[in-house]
């Protein structure tokens, strides 16, 4: 079955990537090409070039039922990715959503702790996602994705690494302490 996938860059709102740079979100764009080879429809949207404003993303989300929705947050602008990231599940509660790049892959758990965010992928994009569009589309989260390599899945509040990664949990404050020894 060929899924229908949104991607979406970093929100700065002030158009800091175009107005200072003029570079699109190459790291979204580049799994798009991958998945659209494999005749996924994918969206791309970039919210600084696009203005997007609250109902627009809105109207977008509600109308096209996307089986995954994807972000890239970075640390800069994290706060504005996360508010999309709740606007996109309250339009769209079924989609699964799923976050990627630099800032994803090291601060997970304070994307979990702050979003409805289903899935991180650490490191490269394209293969998981491919992967996880290509999976089951019923069963439990890890059921879905637990043997695709790289990912991190909240499931039932709980998370977990998927195939060849450790449980993850969080260090506790003694083993931190007991580290910078
Ligand atoms: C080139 C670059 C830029 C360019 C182009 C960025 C762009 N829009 O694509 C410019 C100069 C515009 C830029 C701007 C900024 N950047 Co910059 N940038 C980089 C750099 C050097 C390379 C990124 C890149 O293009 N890689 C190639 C692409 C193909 O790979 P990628 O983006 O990493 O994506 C792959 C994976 O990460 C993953 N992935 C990425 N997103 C997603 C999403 C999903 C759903 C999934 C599944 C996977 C996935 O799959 C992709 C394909 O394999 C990195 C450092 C680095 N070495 O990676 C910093 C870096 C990403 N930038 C960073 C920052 C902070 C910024 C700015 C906020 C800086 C600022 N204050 O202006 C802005 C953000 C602007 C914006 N809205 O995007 C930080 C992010 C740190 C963090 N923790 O968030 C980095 C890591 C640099 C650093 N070490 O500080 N940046």
């Amino acid at each position: 079955m060929k899924s229908k996938v949104l991607l979406f860059g970093p929100y700065s709102k002030d158009g800091l990537a175009w107005s200072n740079f003029g570079a699109p979100p190459l790291g979204v764009h580049r799994i798009a090409s991958y998945l659209r080879k494999r005749y996924h429809k994918v969206d791309v949207v970039d919210p600084d070039l696009e203005k997007i404003t609250e109902k627009s993303f809105q109207n977008l989300v509600t109308k096209n039922k996307y089986d995954f929705i994807g972000i890239s947050p970075t640390h800069l602008t994290l706060e504005n990715d996360l508010a999309l990231v709740h606007l996109a599940k309250r339009c769209s509660p079924n989609s699964t959503i799923v976050a990627g790049g630099q800032e994803a892959t090291f601060a997970y758990d304070l994307i979990f702790d702050n979003s409805p965010v289903h899935v991180v992928v650490r490191g490269e994009g394209e293969k998981p996602m491919l992967r996880m569009t290509e999976a089951p589309v019923s069963g439990g989260l890890m059921e879905r994705f637990g043997n695709i390599k790289g990912l991190i899945i909240k499931d039932k509040g709980v998370i977990m690494g998927s195939k060849g990664r450790k449980n993850v949990k969080k260090p506790k404050q003694k083993d931190k302490k007991e580290k910078k020894k």
